[in-house]
């Protein structure tokens, strides 16, 4: 081991910080996770900075914010560029490797450029948005792969490992993922370097019924819902199916960290190494009348973050740790120094201290899909001024949204977090009000750092 500690990162997709057991929000049961939070640092307080797939992703590994990595938005087909993780970019992963680790990558990784983009078939089979990410500069040193790009079959998923074989298997995703992680950490057990795995879930991420029909047995109905879910969607069959299927996926994640945990522990992992538990970003199942991200919601923008580490001991973290905090963050309680490249800040040391170095947190939201992108280009703007910025304080959210349509008009709203946790009740100010000039100054000074071309 060299005296160097693993580093294990366990994360899923769409999953909201409310739909943890010890979270005491969502009703929904999580014993292995609970447990696992007890005895770890429960960061109540982790934010998505831009809460979609692969702006997150990309933060997180590299420890820069979404736009200086040009991740405006998803990797995707449609647009007329190919957003991805450039390969210059130099990722935690990379610093891991240099350090002499092993480095393991299994399940999503939408951070690759969509094949699509540069043939109508690929020799991989990848469609729509998903790529087949060769062996070379785009892993970012991930030298074990077990991998796909952007696919959401839960029950039939498919993946590539070193060439452009298809491999496809008749199994709930995160079932199949977690074998596979506890299948390479049982062939490293015995080697004499450190190691770095990711494990990367795609539910509960749509499609919900796409789902282990055991885990629907995990979770029962008790009829109560976030005040901020519409009275009429309370009876609604369809909402209430994709509610039961949501938080079943949940429950069984949790079936599935459970094992990976009893496995650690078991073969000497547990006690030597970092373990991260968390997710890229939530979903509004049904909280103001919607599904899905990208939204500033607390439902979308707030991410479970649990952070096991011997040295730093166990308790509850209120540090606002924001998508691209994570590297840094993970590096300096490993021991490592943290590049320069990496702008996000690291909480390690004020992780317990309940003082977050985070003033506030800045959020965005970009007009991305193609036929909301193109309608500003054809007007010659940039669809990257658009969409939402918020800024996060403990107390307040403020927004400021241009909209995704050329000639919405621009709202600025500000929510009171101490008295309406539930953000129902925004105050809408206008340009010029001595609170919105406060918060505009704010998102000024977050533009710069972040390469933002916002309108405001
Ligand atoms: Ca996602």
């Amino acid at each position: 081991m060299e005296g160097k500690k693993n580093l294990i990162y366990v994360f899923a997709d769409q999953w909201r910080y409310h739909a943890m057991g010890c979270a005491g929000e969502d009703h929904v049961s999580t014993p292995a996770m609970d447990e696992f939070a007890a005895d770890s640092v429960f960061c109540d307080a982790a934010l998505s900075s831009y809460p979609l797939c692969s702006p997150h992703r990309a933060a997180l590994l590299t420890g820069k914010d979404p736009l200086s990595l040009g991740m405006w938005t998803n990797c995707k087909i449609g647009l007329n560029e190919c957003v991805m993780l450039q390969p210059q970019e130099r990722a935690i992963s990379d610093v891991l490797y240099d350090e002499g680790y092993l480095t393991a990558y299994i399940g999503k990784w939408h951070l690759d450029g969509s094949e699509r983009n540069f043939s109508a078939h690929p020799e991989s089979g990848a469609d729509n948005w998903d790529a087949f990410t060769p062996p070379g500069e785009r892993r970012h040193h991930f030298q074990y792969w077990h991998s796909y790009g952007a696919m959401d079959n839960h029950t039939r998923p498919h993946y590539w490992e070193d060439n452009a074989e298809m491999l496809i298997y008749d199994e709930w995703s995160p079932k199949h993922e977690t074998d596979m992680m506890i299948r390479y950490l049982e062939s490293v057990k015995h080697e004499d370097k450190p190691i770095f795995a990711v494990l990367s879930w795609n539910p509960p991420h749509p499609p919900y019924d796409l789902i282990d029909p055991e885990c629907l047995e995990l979770w029962r109905e008790d009829g109560s819902f976030r005040p901020n879910v519409p009275e009429e969607w309370r009876t609604d069959s369809d909402y209430l199916k994709k509610r039961k299927e949501y938080f079943s996926a949940v429950c069984g994640l949790d079936r599935e960290f459970g094992r990976l945990i009893s496995y650690l522990k078991e073969n000497g992992f547990y006690d030597d190494s970092v373990i991260v538990l968390s997710a890229d970003h939530g979903d509004m199942m049904g909280s103001h009348g919607l599904y899905g991200k990208n939204t500033w919601y607390e439902e979308s923008v707030r991410i479970p973050l649990v952070i096991h580490d011997r040295e730093i001991g166990t308790g509850r973290s209120h540090a606002r740790i924001v998508s691209e905090d994570q590297a840094p963050t993970l590096l300096e309680l490993l021991g490592i120094s943290i590049p320069d490249t990496m702008t996000g800040l690291s909480h390690a040391s004020s992780l317990m201290s309940g003082e977050g170095k985070r003033e506030y947190s800045y959020h965005m939201m970009i007009p991305g899909m193609p036929e909301i992108v193109m309608p500003y280009r054809d007007k010659g703007m940039d669809n990257r001024a658009f969409g939402w910025r918020a800024i996060r304080t403990d107390d307040s959210k403020y927004i400021i949204d241009n909209g995704t349509e050329p000639g919405a008009e621009t709202r600025r709203m500000l929510y009171d977090l101490n008295e309406d946790p539930y953000e129902m009740n925004p105050r809408y100010l206008k340009a010029g009000d001595p609170e919105a000039l406060r918060f505009d100054d704010m998102i000024r000074n977050e533009k710069k750092t972040h390469n933002d071309i916002f309108l405001i």
